[in-house]
């Protein structure tokens, strides 16, 4: 059985998201980064990185939510787009977007917006106009199509629901209206069946809530480290 070693936090959710629509069986293995189990020696072992999402399925450990998700539905033969060599290419470049552009600059977004110590005008102002740019991408293709990749749903569309329901707290409240498009899909995936048993797998454990002392450093080592 595939154990997934998981938070609630967007990363883990795609990967909870799919293995739900799969209809794989797994056994979840919560990871408390608040308290920072995401640096215990036996969880490195698994992703040296200290982060999770990741699984062990067999012989095979998989890290990174994206990697996940495209050895998942390599695996099972689902939510991929036709074959051919167009499909491929497509599938590739838009899963690495959202791996090495959504997920990074929202996510700076987010933490300049809401955790950083000071508010620093030119790092909330550059993380937020390259959140908003790259969702506007995301959005002026979902004005053309369904999906990311067409007329199926696909692992794609996961890699976006996982960073795009963060939209107001990368961009404020007001921004949904930026992108009505991408509000289309992320409706349409949170009123899935798979959902809402990823998100009730996921309440069933009780991670840590309070953003602590214990949780900061935890998580934000860099606050006290010096390297430049
Ligand atoms: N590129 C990685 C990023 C994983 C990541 O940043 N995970 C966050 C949760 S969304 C985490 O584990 N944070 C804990 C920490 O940074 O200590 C992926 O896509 O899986």
């Amino acid at each position: 059985m595939i154990k997934f070693y998981y938070s609630g936090a967007p990363n883990p959710m795609k990967v909870a998201l799919m293995l739900e629509e799969c209809g794989l069986p797994y056994e979840p293995m919560p990871v408390d980064t608040r308290k920072g189990e995401q640096h215990k020696p036996e969880f490195l072992k698994i992703n040296p990185n200290g982060k999770v999402p990741a699984i062990v399925d067999g012989d095979a450990t998989v890290f990174d939510s994206n990697a996940i998700l495209l050895y998942l539905a390599e695996k099972t033969g689902k939510f991929l787009p036709g074959k051919g060599d167009k499909a491929r290419g497509e599938l590739l470049s838009w899963l690495m977007f959202v791996a090495s552009g959504v997920g990074p600059f929202a996510g700076q977004s987010v933490h300049f917006r809401s955790y950083a110590p000071e508010k620093i005008p030119y790092a909330l102002n550059r993380y937020a106009y390259e959140a908003q740019r790259h969702f506007g991408i995301l959005d002026a293709r979902l004005a053309k199509q369904k999906y990311m990749l067409g007329d199926s749903y696909t692992i794609v569309d996961m890699a976006v629901w996982g960073w795009a329901r963060l939209v107001p707290a990368a961009l404020g409240e007001q921004a949904w209206a930026q992108f009505p498009n991408l509000k289309r899909l992320v409706d349409e995936i949170n009123a899935r069946p798979a959902v809402a048993r990823a998100n009730a797998m996921k309440d069933k454990h009780k991670f840590k809530t309070e953003f602590d002392e214990e949780a900061r450093k935890a998580m934000f080592k860099h606050m006290d480290v010096k390297v430049a």
